[in-house]
């Protein structure tokens, strides 16, 4: 089996024109892996520490290198393992959870050239998950674009459209694209801006949550679809990054709040609901609405397999956002898809809004066999990238 050889690294450009990481590792063979690392403007307060200097980053992937030669790169687990005892904190606050996920994500990708098989197929192989069939996970496409990713003054940071029912993911794509063309009619119409924000999606002037998902359901009925049959809205709340959240709800609760506007409007997923630390009023949330709703913890779990463990035995949520740069290596990514299928919950994968074109979490998403990807609009460079690379899955699946 191929032994690493060489890693190597350098300061890469993500979507935001902020600098981020890049690291190469070179196996014996001549296989090659690649990786880039992503990252959050609304991030979780319990998030793997990301080393911001990227000179000081690039500096830990080298301090990490030297230990990493000569060791197999199909020994992903050992490796991952070896690179959070040098970093020795809980957090990875020493080196960095940016510097062990780029060296983590390189080291799977050159295995799976090595092994001559496709990254999704790899990561099948090597993840201990258990899938019965490969499956394409349902695309949310965030088309408007609020919170921390916009200028706008919409409380809420996504509002997405989910194409439902039995279809094939190019189906879908094609039903997320006339729904965003449609919008961007309607908002041109309303002389409303068509610019778009982070993820790719509208950023209107709009100011409450309420015209926006009114924008959406009638994007979807206009383009086509029935709205819940056909396409669900989905809404990402980003409760935590929300300055004065009650006021947003007010004078309901939070939880009446959802249950008035998923009665109103046709959501079927609310993904951080209520803040990272209010456990009792998830709880709440999921055995209010968590029947017909599905209620995902972001901000909450930070793919963090002990404050899983914490919801799962709390009964909050029933769904969860994997972000392997939330957790910082694949090893400890997959322990946190396992503990989350094994409590049946709904998987989803997804990128950050300041991202790079790496489309490492396309081929993640298949080899775990997620339910849903989180990927952004149908547009911007970064974003259309994780479509394009399903699109081709899928097609080298039938
Ligand atoms: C989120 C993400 C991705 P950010 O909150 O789910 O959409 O945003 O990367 O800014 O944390
Ligand atoms: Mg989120």
């Amino acid at each position: 089996m191929a032994v690493i050889k060489k890693i190597e690294s350098r300061k890469i450009l993500d979507s935001r024109g902020d600098f981020t990481i890049e690291v190469d590792v070179y196996l014996d063979d001549g296989s090659m892996g690649r990786a880039s690392v992503p990252s959050g403007a609304s991030k979780g307060r319990y998030e793997a520490f990301r080393v911001t200097d990227i000179d000081k980053a690039l500096s830990n992937i080298q301090i990490l290198a030297k230990s990493l030669i000569g060791q197999k790169a199909e020994d992903q687990q050992r490796i991952d393992i070896a690179m959070i005892n040098t970093d020795g904190t809980a957090n990875k606050s020493n080196l960095g959870g940016n510097v062990i996920l780029a060296i983590s994500l390189a080291v799977c990708e050159a295995a799976a050239k090595s092994a001559k098989i496709p990254l999704f197929k790899y990561i099948a192989q090597t993840s201990g998950i258990k899938i019965d069939k490969f499956k394409l996970p349902i695309p949310m496409f965030n088309i408007i674009n609020g919170g921390k990713h916009a200028d706008n003054n919409l409380p809420f940071q996504e509002f997405m459209v989910i194409p439902s029912g039995n279809k094939s993911f190019k189906q879908r794509v094609e039903e997320g694209v006339d729904i965003f063309h449609q919008l961007k009619t309607d908002l041109k119409a309303m002389k409303l801006s068509t610019n778009v924000g982070d993820e790719g999606g509208f950023a209107p002037k709009l100011n409450t949550n309420e015209e926006a998902m009114e924008l959406l359901t009638n994007a979807i009925v206009k383009a086509g679809y029935k709205p819940r049959e056909d396409t669900g809205i989905g809404i990402d709340v980003a409760a935590s990054a929300i300055t004065n959240f009650s006021a947003v709800t007010y004078p309901l609760s939070p939880i009446s709040y959802y249950q008035k506007i998923s009665n109103t409007y046709p959501i079927t997923l609310i993904e951080d609901g209520l803040g990272e630390d209010d456990w009792d009023g998830w709880t709440k949330l999921t055995a209010t609405i968590g029947n017909k709703v599905k209620i995902i913890g972001d901000d909450l779990y930070t793919t963090n397999p002990n404050r899983l463990q914490k919801g799962v035995a709390q009964k909050c949520a029933n769904g969860i956002i994997i972000k392997p740069d939330q957790i910082g290596t694949l090893t400890e990514t997959f322990k946190t898809i396992r503990m989350a299928k094994e409590s049946n919950y709904t998987i989803i994968i997804s990128h950050r809004s300041g991202e790079t074109e790496s489309t490492f979490i396309s081929d993640l998403a298949v080899g775990v066999g997620a339910d849903l990807i989180k990927t952004g609009a149908p547009s911007r460079g970064e974003r259309v990238a994780k479509y394009n690379q399903l699109i081709r899955i899928e097609e080298e699946l039938v």
